[in-house]
């Protein structure tokens, strides 16, 4: 039956014994040893009862075996909901509640702290190891792999993945069959991306930018990936010299570059090294391009938005810009008061409109009505202009929020936290620039009486709640929070004040408290 992601990333692969899937020591995986273990998942999945439609959370390690779920999930029709592998079982329990998954499937460590979880939310729970073993890799071994798929529309869920709001709990992105397929269609094609390639992934599998993008774009080519587990960089400048395409987050380059071992030679077969997720310093682009000879090519995107605009692949790639809208998209630059289209030049919102747009938050229909207008344009909360030769220059954002090392942090979620803690009046939480991660978090704490807070036990508190990525680099204690006259407290005085507490000569080294 017609399910048009299936058939175009998977289906043509099935009968394949081209490789997929290379880990680190070499072994390969095929295209249809690997369609097999999705066909077994997706037998268990119909033994389970799962119908098209029901959502699976999954939270475990990279592996191939992760990513045949993300295929056996296309496959039945059920809409894949991945999860930082960082996240609490506090941050976990709103995930798997409020999408009401019918499966949540996690490491065997953490499947008692789960139960509960998966028992409120009616929940079945599975596991998966960092090896791909577990409760539902046995079930599977026993089934006969199946080669049925469900039928499928263009508009139908394919996956819903959580981005953290500005104000209040996380939001469900749904993310249409055609919204994922469209993109990988244009960056396929974009890109030049051919059965020849050999894609370094070294991105994590829960986010766009590797699962919709890097395997996307690889399974549309029929080309193969060096799946690693995690960025780990001796292993990536090991790997390298076999591979012809890289896709990394700001992180990856400034590591490389700081690696005396990472030599131009290194990248004789690569023809294309991309960037996206967060801002990439034109600093990096030359001095990247200097060492290889490679330009990066940066690319801007976006959870509800998969890939927006992109460098042209042949042209150039202009350090400091995030290129020009991809083929079949719209972008423009609106006034955030007005909506209004300004002129080249001027600085305003991006505004995006196309099949790569998602479908609206998981039953939240007041916020996709604040973000996705009527007419089809969703506003991203990005900053930006366009310079004289069409390219975007992303100059900041309309949003409270910190991207670190290509994660996003949204204050409000860490000051909710503080804010609870004893002894603490209120807090506000900034992104100071860090060295490794293009931003940190920093959080600054007003004391609720005469004696200073336990920023220990403050940091213990935050280490419960949130994902490691989200907690405060340092806890700095101030008499008082600086306000406008308004009463609006001017994060953007703390930014400023703080911004060299990482990058200067003496760095510190990050701590968890002050
Ligand atoms: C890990 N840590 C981080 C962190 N990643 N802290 C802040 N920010 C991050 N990004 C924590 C670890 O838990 C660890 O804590 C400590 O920081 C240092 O760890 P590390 O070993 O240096 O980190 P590492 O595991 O190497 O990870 C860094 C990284 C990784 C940059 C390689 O974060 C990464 O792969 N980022 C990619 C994110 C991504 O794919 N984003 C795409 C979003 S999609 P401790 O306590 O153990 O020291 C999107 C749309 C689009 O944005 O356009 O693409
Ligand atoms: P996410 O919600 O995790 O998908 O993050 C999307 C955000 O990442 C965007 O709204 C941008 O702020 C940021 N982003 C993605 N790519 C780039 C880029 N190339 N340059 C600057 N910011 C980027």
């Amino acid at each position: 039956m017609a399910n048009p992601l299936y058939d175009a990333l998977f289906a043509p692969h099935a009968a394949s014994d081209a490789p997929f899937l290379i880990d680190a020591e070499g072994s390969i995986l095929t295209y249809g040893a690997f369609l097999q273990m999705a066909g077994r998942y997706a037998a268990a999945f119909h033994r389970m009862g799962l119908a098209p439609g029901d959502r699976l959370a999954l939270q475990a390690e990279k592996s191939p075996e992760a990513l045949a779920l993300y295929a056996a999930a296309v496959q039945t029709g059920v809409v894949f909901l991945p999860l930082n592998t960082g996240y609490t079982v506090a941050e976990l329990e709103y995930f798997v509640s409020n999408s009401g998954a019918r499966l949540l499937i996690c490491d065997p460590a953490k499947s008692e702290a789960l139960g509960a979880v998966a028992e409120a939310a009616g929940a079945r729970l599975e596991t998966l190891d960092a090896r791909g073993q577990g409760s539902l890799t046995d079930r599977a071994a026993t089934l006969k792999s199946s080669t049925e798929t469900a039928a499928r529309a263009p508009d139908d869920l394919a996956a819903l993945l959580y981005t953290s709001g500005t104000t209040g709990r996380s939001k469900g992105a749904m993310m249409s069959q055609d919204n994922l397929l469209s993109n990988a269609r244009t960056l396929t094609d974009l890109w030049q991306f051919t059965a020849e390639d050999v894609l370094l992934h070294a991105l994590p599998i829960f986010h766009t930018h590797g699962l919709f993008v890097a395997s996307n774009v690889t399974l549309m080519a029929g080309g193969s990936m060096i799946f690693l587990p995690r960025f780990d960089l001796d292993q990536v400048i090991a790997l390298l010299p076999q591979a012809t395409t890289m896709m990394g987050v700001p992180t990856f380059y400034t590591r490389l570059l700081d690696d005396d071992c990472f030599t131009g030679d290194l990248t004789a077969r690569m023809r294309l090294f991309t960037s996206g997720s967060a801002p990439l310093l034109a600093e990096t682009h030359n001095r990247f391009e200097a060492r290889t000879g490679h330009r990066i090519l940066e690319r801007y995107g976006m959870t509800e938005t998969n890939m927006i605009t992109s460098n042209p692949y042949d042209g150039a790639r202009r350090a400091g810009t995030v290129g020009v809208p991809l083929p079949g998209v719209e972008a423009k630059i609106t006034d955030p008061e007005t909506g209004e289209t300004l002129p080249d030049g001027e600085i305003g919102q991006i505004e995006v409109r196309g099949p790569n747009v998602f479908q609206g938050y998981w039953q939240m229909p007041e916020k996709t009505r604040e973000e996705l207008r009527e007419d089809g344009f969703f506003i991203t909360g990005d900053l930006a202009l366009v310079d004289d030769q069409g390219y975007f220059q992303i100059v900041g954002r309309n949003k409270d929020l910190i991207i670190s090392g290509g994660y996003n942090i949204y204050p409000k979620e860490v000051e909710a936290v503080l804010d609870a803690q004893p002894g603490v009046k209120e807090s506000a939480v900034v992104g100071v620039a860090h060295p490794d991660f293009g931003e940190t978090v920093v959080g600054f704490i007003v004391a609720e009486g005469a004696a200073e807070p336990e920023l220990d036990a403050i940091a213990a508190e935050v280490a419960e709640a949130l994902a490691r990525f989200k907690h405060p680099r340092k806890l700095i204690v101030l008499p008082e929070l600086p306000r406008n006259t308004m009463g609006k407290v001017q994060k953007n005085v703390l930014r400023e004040e703080y911004a060299d507490l990482f990058t200067g000569r003496e760095a510190p080294r990050p701590q968890s408290n002050g």
